[in-house]
C-alpha cells in the first residue's frame, strides 16, 4: 500500500516537473546506483560525436531526452526516436524537413534547439482527476485506470497505433487507433449489383485499414467514431496542431494495401477533423520509412521525414 503511495506521489511529480536536459558534462553528482544514467549519457555523447562525422545527421544533435508538448510539460521520450537514430546510424539516412504551410506540404530549415513533440502516454478521458494509461500489447489495445483493465480492443483488430489525442476537438482527450480488421462493404452496398464504393479497400487476406477514436460516452469508454475502410492504408500518424490554431491535425503516412510491411510509404499525409470524419488538407508523395514532428517555440511544427 505504502509503495502504491509513493507511485501515486511520484506520478504528479513526474507529470508536472520540467525535464533538464541530460548530459555527461551537466555537473550533476551521480552516486553508483546511477549506473544505468550514466551509461545513458556516454551512449548519447557517443550517437551526437558519430552524428558529427555524417552529412546529414545534423537532426541527431538535437536533445532528444528533452521532450515537451506545446504547453510546455514533460511529455515521454519514445522509443521511436531511438528506432531513428539506430537506423540512421545503420545506413546514410537521407532525411528531409518539411512544414505544412498555406494548406500544403513545403520544404523547411531545421531550427535549432527544436523539441520533439509526442502524444502523452497518459490523460484523463473520464475526467476524475485519475490519468488513464494507453497500452499496446501484441496488436491489442488496453486502457488502464488505476490499475485495472478499463478498455481493450475487441478480437479481430489488429492495433499497430495508439496515441491519446484531441482530434475531433471537442476538448477532450480519446484515443486514437489504427486498425486493420476484417473488411466489411457499406451494409447498403451489400446489394449493389455492380459491388460498393469502397469494395477494393482492403488487402488480399481482405483485411482493412480504420482510424477508431475511443472515448468516455456515457459513463464508459466506447467507440466514439469509426471511419470506413480507408482507400490506402496508413502506416503510422502523428497528431499535432500543424497551423497553430490550437486544434489537432492529423498527419500520417500512406501506402498501398498488399505493400510489403517493409516498404516504404507511398505519401505524407495531413488531415483534419470535419464534425462527422476527416477531411485531406495535403498529400506529398514519398517514399517515407518513418517521421517524427519537431518544435522550436511557438512555431509551427516541423516534420522530419526519414526515406
Ligand atoms: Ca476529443
Ligand atoms: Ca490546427
Amino acid at each position: 500500500m505504502s509503495n502504491l503511495i509513493i507511485e501515486r506521489q511520484d506520478r504528479r511529480v513526474v507529470v508536472t516537473q520540467l525535464p533538464k536536459c541530460s548530459d555527461v558534462s551537466s555537473g550533476e553528482k551521480l552516486t553508483q546506483c546511477d549506473g544505468p544514467i550514466i551509461k545513458y549519457r556516454r551512449r548519447r555523447v557517443e550517437l551526437i560525436e558519430a552524428a558529427g562525422k555524417m552529412q546529414t545527421q545534423s537532426w541527431l544533435l538535437y536533445d532528444f531526452d528533452c521532450v515537451y508538448n506545446r504547453e510546455g510539460n514533460k511529455m515521454k521520450a519514445f522509443h521511436l526516436v531511438i528506432a531513428l537514430l539506430a537506423l540512421s546510424l545503420i545506413s546514410p539516412a537521407r532525411l528531409e524537413a518539411w512544414s505544412y504551410t498555406s494548406g500544403q506540404f513545403q520544404r523547411a530549415t531545421l531550427p535549432p534547439q527544436s523539441h520533439l513533440l509526442v502524444s502523452s502516454s497518459q490523460a484523463d478521458l473520464d475526467n476524475d482527476g485519475v490519468l488513464e494509461e494507453l497500452v499496446l500489447l501484441d496488436k491489442r489495445a488496453l486502457i488502464i485506470s488505476s490499475g485495472k483493465t478499463a478498455w481493450i480492443s475487441p478480437d479481430g483488430w489488429q492495433v499497430v497505433q495508439a496515441s491519446f489525442t484531441d482530434l475531433n476537438h471537442d476538448g477532450r482527450p480519446e484515443v486514437t487507433l489504427l486498425v486493420w480488421r476484417a473488411f466489411q462493404p457499406w451494409p447498403i452496398d451489400r446489394y449493389l449489383p455492380h459491388g460498393g464504393r469502397i469494395q477494393d479497400f482492403h488487402n488480399s487476406d481482405g483485411m482493412s485499414c480504420h482510424l477508431i477514436l475511443i472515448s468516455w460516452q456515457r459513463g464508459a469508454l466506447r467507440e466514439q467514431w469509426a471511419g470506413s475502410a480507408l482507400a490506402d492504408p496508413l502506416r503510422s500518424f502523428i497528431a499535432a496542431d500543424l497551423d497553430g490554431d490550437g486544434r489537432q491535425e492529423l498527419l500520417a503516412l500512406e501506402s498501398r494495401y498488399d505493400d510489403p510491411s517493409s516498404a516504404p510509404s507511398r505519401a505524407l499525409t495531413a488531415w483534419e477533423w470535419n464534425g462527422f470524419g476527416f477531411t485531406l488538407l495535403a498529400r506529398h508523395p514519398g517514399r517515407f520509412l518513418d517521421f517524427i514532428v519537431v518544435q522550436q517555440g511557438a512555431n509551427d511544427p516541423i516534420l522530419l521525414l526519414h526515406w
